[in-house]
């Protein structure tokens, strides 16, 4: 039987793009540019399998066709809000992702982040670069202790929970959790957490706000002006997640009339451009979606990938199928 012709959207780890090979007719997205609609719409015509990423938004309009040759999207990434699910579900596309591999250094990010911005260490690394530090002082830079306080968790699966096991373990913090289903007792247990009743009744008991929860339509805005306002003033908000679900204009706001201490964000709504308004914030620090981005991570991402293909092709349901 001739091999599964397959597409990779976007560069992977050599490693991973060599066993792909092995296994598989592959062609890889040299040019390591997102693809069009219009070419995700001729690549569902000639491939069994596309392996995309956050940077693909196959949208309603990219699976507008008739009769694709692909019956399986298998995500690198754990999210897959960019994939509209009843179109590749209206073609009996198979949609698999990669969770496990990468919760702790997601996790190990947003606690970067979180003591980024308590710590004020983009302020700081701005003003040495800049060759604008003038020496110790007992008033420079003046920060907010992280160890002890309450976090907030945001989605408690499985990145929210390896976060609160930093952040409880590690740094003592009181942990409150907000997720759409009942979480058992004996897992809130592990992390000294509670569960409150709805993200209103967390908000406003929380030193650090850290977002763990889908993106896409459900959570658009989730964090809005109403929101932060419900936030401590001196509350900083941390997200991992995704951009969307941050109103960035609310955020903006809140940062230039310090209702809130400050925020870190890795996502962003529409990135790689990033809101003009944002850079101006200097209570903000930014990364570049760095969540999962570790050698060990990003190579079991892939190597995850490939379960899941092996096992379509193999006949089996796919480990990590998710429609
Ligand atoms: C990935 C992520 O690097 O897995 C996710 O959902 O946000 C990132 O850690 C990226 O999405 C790959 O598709």
């Amino acid at each position: 039987m001739a091999r599964p012709k397959i597409l990779v959207t976007r560069r992977w780890p050599v490693t991973v793009e060599a066993k792909l090979a092995e296994r598989f007719n592959v062609v890889i997205n040299q040019g390591d540019v997102a693809l069009k609609p219009c070419e995700f719409r001729q690549a569902f015509k000639d491939y069994d399998a596309v392996l995309p990423t956050v940077t693909d938004k196959i949208g309603a309009d990219a699976l507008e066709l008739v009769g694709p040759r692909t019956k399986m999207l298998a995500n690198y990434g754990v999210g897959f809000t960019h994939i509209d699910m009843p179109s590749a579900q209206a073609h009996g596309m198979i949609v698999t992702n990669t969770p496990d591999v990468l919760s702790e250094c997601t996790a190990d990010l947003a606690m970067t982040l979180m003591l980024m911005a308590a710590r004020r260490a983009g302020e700081g690394e701005r003003e040495v670069r800049n060759g604008q530090w003038t020496g110790w002082r007992p008033t420079h830079l003046v920060g907010t202790k992280v160890s002890g306080k309450t976090l907030g968790i945001v989605g408690f699966g499985r990145i929210g929970q390896a976060m609160a096991r930093r952040a409880h373990h590690g740094f003592g913090m009181k942990i409150v959790v907000h997720n759409r289903s009942r979480i058992a007792g004996d897992v809130l247990a592990k992390y000294g957490a509670v569960q409150a009743d709805d993200l209103d009744d967390l908000l406003p008991q929380c030193d650090f706000v850290s977002l763990h929860c889908p993106g896409g339509a459900e959570n658009r805005h989730l964090i809005n002006s109403r929101r932060l306002d419900l936030m401590r003033p001196n509350a900083y908000l941390i997200n991992t997640a995704r951009g969307e679900v941050i109103n960035e204009h609310a955020l903006v706001q809140a940062l230039s009339f310090d209702t809130i201490g400050g925020a870190a964000l890795d996502v962003f709504d529409g990135e790689p451009n990033i809101a003009r308004s944002l850079l101006d914030c200097d209570r903000l620090v930014m990364l570049p979606h760095l969540g999962s981005a570790t050698a060990e991570s990003r190579e079991a991402m892939g190597f995850r990938v490939l379960s899941n293909l092996e096992a379509f092709f193999n006949g089996q349901s796919p480990p990590d199928r998710v429609n």
